[in-house]
């Protein structure tokens, strides 16, 4: 065991046991919500993954460790106290050294997940290739760990403040498997269209899990990426969000915003500029894959 890790018993238990258990970042809740949404929408997703009979467990840094499972006090720490860090792979011997408080991006959850032993992990959307990434180099970290991380992330797709189709392309370059779930078009985030095929298809949890167990059995490690798309009373459509994606974009030019502010200050100037609307469409589409990947978890 790691010296590093911290795992809720819960959590051991349920791994010890073979049991199913999903993990789940903290950088959306520190960092991509505002309280006391944010907290609100942690604790009713880690309850949707019980109810989907899964143990969750949201993975968080602070006194020096990895934690696997936090309690609710926790979450409401993380989700309203101003000096948590975004903590990404590169973050993390500077955060956990010093003993700060970090929240995970999907990068530093999906490492601190396999180092736990689990294999299901549930966020909103990735990060990915931003527009304008030819001059700017802005490419996530999530990427390149998908490539080398052998956990399964569920999202709704990737957000279109990002170059959906260059993060397509990048995924494919790093073979990395993008399945939708449902649909054949690829969703982007608050919106169920994105205007690009879904490289894969599939319909059940059953058949996501079996493609991802002989990922895994032929030795090809790495991530999965699952889209499951928003619901359909809960989009927002696409021409819509792009208005207020452009001004945002626009808005974090003119403020010379750059690296890891550049995505939690998109989104929450959108959310800012949608009356909440897009705060609402990413607490349901969060929920929904929380359903989604409690059933892929049991399944695997
Ligand atoms: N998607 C969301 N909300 C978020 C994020 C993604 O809907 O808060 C966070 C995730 O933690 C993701 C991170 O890993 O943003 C990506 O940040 P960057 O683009 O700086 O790598
Ligand atoms: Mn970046």
């Amino acid at each position: 065991m790691n010296y590093f890790l911290q795992i809720h018993p819960e959590v051991a238990a349920a791994l010890q046991q073979g049991k199913p258990v999903v993990a789940l970042e903290s950088t959306i809740i520190s960092h991509g919500m505002p309280y006391p949404k944010n907290v609100e929408t942690a604790l009713a997703v880690e309850q949707t993954v019980r109810d989907n009979g899964a143990i969750p467990a949201t993975i968080a840094l602070f006194d020096g460790k990895c934690f696997v499972g936090l309690s609710a006090e926790q979450i409401e720490f993380f989700g309203n106290a101003k000096d948590v860090w975004k903590v990404s792979l590169r973050d993390m011997p500077y955060v956990i050294s010093k003993k700060l408080y970090g929240a995970t991006t999907v990068a530093a959850t999906m490492r601190i997940a396999s180092m736990a032993g689990i294999k299901i992990f549930v966020t909103g959307g990735i990060g990915g290739v931003h527009r304008g990434a030819e001059k700017s180099m802005d490419i996530s970290a999530d990427l390149t760990e998908m490539e080398n991380t052998s956990v399964a992330v569920v999202s709704a797709g990737v957000k279109s403040i990002l170059d959906i189709q260059l993060t397509l392309e990048y995924l494919e370059t790093k073979g990395i498997p993008v399945v939708t779930f449902g649909q054949t078009e690829f969703p982007s985030f608050y919106s169920r269209n994105s205007g690009l095929d879904s490289p894969l298809r599939l319909d059940s949890p059953k058949e996501i899990a079996d493609m991802l167990k002989v990922k895994w059995d032929l030795g090809l490690n790495g991530s999965v990426l699952i889209a499951n798309p928003v619901p359909n009373d809960q989009e927002i459509a696409a021409d819509e969000m792009k208005i207020h994606i452009d001004a945002a974009l626009q808005a974090a030019t003119e403020k010379n915003i750059k690296g890891k502010e550049v995505t939690p200050f998109l989104l929450q100037w959108i959310a800012q500029h949608t009356n909440g609307e897009s705060l609402e469409a990413n607490i349901a589409l969060i929920k929904n894959n929380a359903k989604l990947g409690a059933q892929i978890a049991n399944a695997f």
